[in-house]
């Protein structure tokens, strides 16, 4: 589409309702979708922003069952969570629907009517695993075993999480049901497949040739490598008790495959928003544009247009802008490791500060490659950025024409070519930035925002209003008029980044409700226009508050490690006479100190009931020698004396060691004599 279209559908990937969201998911999907949307409406662009929750699927009962509760009662918990954090970064969906919903259940059956009463399906009866205990079909997360690739025992029957292979279910060596335990047996089942092998021309030439130019590589590779491959039929119905019902008959105890009904989902959350919902999306002249994460290319771009195009009364998607993935401090976000930054933990940590991690998100984002989010890129970007270039200049455009004409806008006297130069980049960068917000290319576009906060505080430095002050006046007129108006224009275009910001600022300049072709002008504050007081947009996020982040994040790391750890393997048998020369007692601590210059060494003065004798321990990373003393201790008697810096140790205290390398002392559960004998 080159012409401005009549309207557009933006959709964001309806998140599963199984857990909170984190900053993968909104540098991802939510963010750059919020963006986009929010650019459009200050065109005045007609724009509906649609999202919901996911709700069925087996990523809902799994996590149901994890919890000992209903998938309802999963669904209802998690939507409300999310939904709440998206409103808190601002993300501005016209509708947050969710796919439990009446509507939609009647919108997905109708639609899998539709395609079955035109004859689009295929009928096919495999053999699938059953669990005849828990009486009912393995979905593939439902059954584990041995990988076949790299011997993992906890394989799924999708995917191997140790190895990354897929799988399929029968690859499994030694298959279990994680429901019952139980080994499954191979039973018939009914499904309905979607062959995607007829629509494999017609996806060629709507993507692979149509789409080369304006779909991102990383979202046209995924399909052409997909469509090279050549399609297979792909079932479209589940045995499972959770979804939407299969409407045909002799389709008991089945519902609709969570993928078929989910991007249904858009349709049917269109349709709660408005009675309109049909020219957004049915009509041509209207761009659909699917934002999601790239592993869900395949199911937007291939899968769900293959149903829209059976259907026959949908429009297709324009753009898929598919981002790549975000890592965290190097790692791959995981859910389970709980190795994520949680959108409702981050404002509770950090309040009001949504518009910094929108900010560094976008700035960062995983446009064209995985990326890293760290605590020390946000914190940079925060103090470096949004308050010493953005936050700085609008603070000083504004203290100073409090200060000189007590809020109201100076005219302009002459220009100097300086003042032309400024005036022309400002009046040319709403269409930069627009440029690249169509083109999908966030970064880009915020990056020339901040050359514009770039250049106004540039102007202020090179220009000096301050000192001019003292000597021509007239001049401080021109020079601050245009540092307002470029504040002015800023306040307009940050807004789809930072837009909570953008309400401060808006605000602070006593400025009218304004356009994105407003932006950009000369005379955006027109002189003699008042402005209020100023307050400050940023503040500056202190050492201690990433090193907190950062500190816990090593405590999840660790207390990953402690979960996992696996014993040392056993050591030889030995023969008990072998055991019975080690003399242990239990002795107690009388005097601890440091052994100079060494890092781990303590010198223990231990009584032991048979003598006081002095032992030199490994211990000092973990305990401080005033707190010792007095302890009850094992200690080995009869180990032969070492000479350890100097020193004569005699004997050996015994130590038990922590997953995580810590050391404690082992010792007796109540008060033992002295020289009481440890066997
Ligand atoms: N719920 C997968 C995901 O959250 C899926 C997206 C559905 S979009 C129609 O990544
Ligand atoms: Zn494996």
């Amino acid at each position: 589409m080159t012409t401005t279209p009549k309207r557009y559908t933006v959709t964001a990937a309806l998140p599963y309702a199984n857990g909170p969201v984190h900053i993968g998911h909104l540098a991802g999907v939510y963010l750059p979708a919020d963006i986009y949307v929010r650019y459009l409406r200050l065109q005045g662009r007609d724009v509906k922003f649609i999202c919901g929750s996911d709700e069925h699927g087996v990523p809902i009962t799994i996590r149901a069952k994890k919890e000992g509760i209903t998938p309802q009662q999963a669904v209802d918990k998690y939507h409300e969570l999310i939904k709440k954090s998206f409103e808190d970064f601002k993300v501005s969906f016209d509708v947050y629907d969710r796919t439990s919903s009446q509507v939609h259940h009647e919108t997905a059956s109708d639609f899998f009517k539709k395609l079955y009463a035109d004859g689009k399906f295929i009928e096919q009866t495999t053999q699938q695993y059953y669990d005849e205990t828990a009486q009912q079909f393995l979905a593939d997360r439902y059954i584990v075993g041995t990988c076949p690739k790299c011997g993992n025992e906890n394989a799924y029957g999708d995917q191997c999480e140790a190895c990354g292979s897929t799988l399929n279910a029968t690859d499994l060596i030694n298959p279990k049901s994680t429901l019952s335990g139980a080994v499954p047996v191979m039973r018939e089942t009914k499904h309905w497949y979607l062959p995607l092998n007829e629509y494999e021309l017609w996806l060629r030439e709507w993507i692979v040739e149509g789409h080369k130019s304006d779909w991102k590589p990383n979202v046209y590779g995924q399909c052409k490598s997909w469509i090279d491959q050549g399609l297979q039929p792909r079932a479209v119905t589940r045995d499972l008790d959770w979804g939407v019902p299969v409407p045909v008959e002799g389709a008991e105890g089945k519902v609709l495959y969570v993928w078929f009904d989910a991007p249904i989902g858009y349709i049917s959350a269109t349709k709660a928003l408005t009675p309109d919902w049909e020219k957004y999306w049915k009509d041509e002249e209207t761009k659909l544009v699917h934002f999601i994460g790239k592993d869900n290319i395949v199911f937007h771009c291939i899968i769900f247009p293959s149903m829209l195009k059976a259907h026959g009364d949908y429009i297709l998607p324009d753009n898929v802008p598919a981002n790549e993935f975000l890592n965290l401090e190097g790692d791959k976000i995981s859910t389970s490791r709980n190795w994520a930054v949680w959108l409702h933990e981050f404002l509770l940590d950090f309040p009001g500060k949504g518009d910094v991690l929108r900010y560094t998100l976008c700035a960062n984002a995983p446009e064209t490659k995985d990326n890293d989010f760290t605590w020390k890129d946000y914190q940079a970007r925060n103090n470096n950025e949004l308050l010493a270039i953005l936050g700085n200049f609008i603070n000083r455009a504004v203290v100073l024409t409090q200060k000189y004409y007590e809020g109201t806008v100076p005219a302009r006297g002459e220009l100097t070519d300086y003042d032309k130069e400024v005036l022309g980049v400002l009046e040319g960068m709403p269409m930069v930035i627009a440029t690249y917000i169509e083109r999908y290319r966030f970064r880009d576009a915020l990056s020339e925002l901040m050359n514009l906060a770039r250049l106004g505080n540039k102007y202020l430095a090179d220009t000096e209003p301050w000192k001019l002050i003292k000597t021509d006046e007239e001049r401080v007129k021109t020079i601050m008029n245009i540092a307002l108006q470029i504040s002015g224009s800023l306040a307009i275009l940050m807004e789809p980044f930072l837009p909570t910001s953008a309400d401060k600022l808006r605000n602070m300049l006593s400025m009218n409700p304004a356009m994105w072709a407003d932006a950009g002008s000369a005379e955006m504050l027109p002189a003699g226009h008042v402005i209020g007081k100023p307050e400050l947009l940023f503040e500056k996020v202190e050492d201690a508050a990433v090193e907190a982040q950062v500190q816990k994040l090593l405590d999840t790391k660790k207390a990953n490690e402690m979960a996992n750890a696996v014993a040392d393997p056993a050591k030889d048998n030995i023969s008990f006479e072998d055991f019975s020369k080690m003399d242990i007692r239990i002795g107690t601590i009388l005097e601890a100190e440091k052994v100079a210059k060494t890092k781990k060494l303590l010198k223990l003065k231990i009584d032991t009931g048979i003598d006081q004798r002095t032992v030199v321990s490994g211990i000092a990373e973990f305990f401080n020698p005033e707190e010792i003393i007095g302890q009850q201790v094992s200690i080995l008697v009869n180990l032969a004396p070492r000479e350890i810096k100097g020193i004569t140790s005699q004997g050996m205290i015994l130590m038990a060691e922590n997953a995580d390398g810590s050391l404690a002392f082992v010792q007796p559960s109540k008060q033992i004599t002295n020289g009481g004998t440890v066997s």
